[in-house]
């Protein structure tokens, strides 16, 4: 057996290099390195040597030593990559399997709405956008032609929230996040906003927070006929009956000019007031053209781009569509609730199979 530090090197790094798996590897680095290595046992002989041969043959077997743990080192590195490489290669999870367990959590009826529109409003050609919930002043009102003297600001029940930089808000609507969207990307646009909205509000009809959806069109030659056609195919896509009948009724609000509140027909049927026909008139949205200052405070020329917005509370659109009759039933996790008027998490509107659950 040779003792020479640079043969041994050239041995145990090609075997080193020739180890098929993890266990052939500690098995070659116990051999070489361990306490009865033959590494080991060279580098033992050191004591015994005189000045000169330690001078001469010292460097060889710590270079050895090195050369040897850098190589174990590496092919442990090449092993692991190897055996990942396989486990991604042949190992499959199916994320699309049901559990094996019967399913016991459900979808909340807002979810299940926000749900619905969505696939309502992409099937319309509209995107999904979504912005912050602590917004900046000038996003949740200045763009919006609400100015600081102005009256919808104390309307508008607003949270602030404290901090050391400028004051921010609890965004009152989801509004703002059609401004970043003028101001992020060029026209035309299509867009719905649905997400949490707070106001400083609270009784039988009223949560602090709640969810809105709102929708914006900005393009060429818009007028409120687009918005009347729209909203009525969303209502009707909805509610799933093509009875619906809109009343445009004249309104006011700082954003729109002119602006709309959207009445929809109800009737009575089997006793309960439904959506459709047209025995009475419930408000169900508002809307209007965008205001030219709106399209301007984003940058854009109002005389070459015009639009219209809506804006409705999604809550409420459950309550209709699913007869729930107390808003604040919706948000208190109670479980009872939710076994009633929960949807199966698997049940994913669709609109060929007809939106609703
Ligand atoms: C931009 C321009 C215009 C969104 C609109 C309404 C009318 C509206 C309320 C309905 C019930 C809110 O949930 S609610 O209290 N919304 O009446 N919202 S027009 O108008 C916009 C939005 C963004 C840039």
């Amino acid at each position: 057996m040779t003792t020479d530090p640079d043969t041994l090197r050239t041995d145990w790094t090609a075997r080193i290099a020739e180890a098929g798996d993890a266990s052939a590897l500690e098995a070659l680095r116990v051999a070489a390195l361990g306490k009865a290595g033959e590494v080991t046992a060279l580098l033992k002989t050191m004591g015994s040597l005189s000045p000169e041969e330690r001078q001469e043959r010292g460097p060889k077997i710590h270079a050895l030593r090195e050369a040897v743990s850098g190589a174990i080192f590496a092919k442990k590195d090449q092993l692991n990559s190897a055996e990942l490489d396989r486990r991604l290669a042949t190992e499959r999870v199916d994320l699309s399997l049901p559990s094996r367990e019967t399913p016991r959590g459900s979808v909340h009826p807002v979810n299940q709405v926000m749900d619905e529109l969505t696939e309502i409003f992409a099937d319309l050609g509209f995107a999904v956008a979504e912005g912050p919930e602590i917004e900046d002043d000038w996003h949740n009102f200045t763009a919006l032609n609400i100015p600081e003297t102005h009256p919808a600001r104390a309307m508008h029940d607003t949270f602030y929230v404290a901090g050391s930089g400028d004051p921010m808000v609890l965004r009152t609507h989801t509004s703002p996040v059609q401004i970043r969207t003028m101001q992020s990307q060029p026209p035309p646009i299509r867009i719905i906003a649905p997400g949490r909205v707070y106001r400083s509000d609270s009784d039988a009809t009223h949560t602090p927070m709640f969810h809105q959806i709102e929708g914006l069109v900005i393009d060429k030659g818009i007028h409120m006929g687009h918005l009347k056609w729209t909203l009525e195919t969303f209502l009707k896509a909805f509610f799933e009956r093509d009875d619906i009948v809109l009343r445009l009724r004249p309104s006011y609000f700082p954003f729109t000019e002119p602006s709309a509140e959207v009445d929809v027909g109800w009737s009575i049927e089997k006793g309960r007031r439904v959506v459709g026909g047209s025995e009475g008139w419930m408000e169900v949205l508002g809307s209007g053209m965008v205001h030219p200052r709106v399209i301007a405070a984003c940058g854009l020329d109002p005389d070459e781009w015009q639009g219209f917005a809506f804006g409705t509370g999604v809550d409420r659109l459950a309550m209709l569509k699913y007869g729930m009759d107390d808003l604040r039933a919706f948000f208190d996790g109670d479980l009872r609730w939710m076994k009633h008027y929960g949807f199966r998490f698997l049940d994913v509107p669709t609109l060929s199979g007809g939106v609703g659950a």
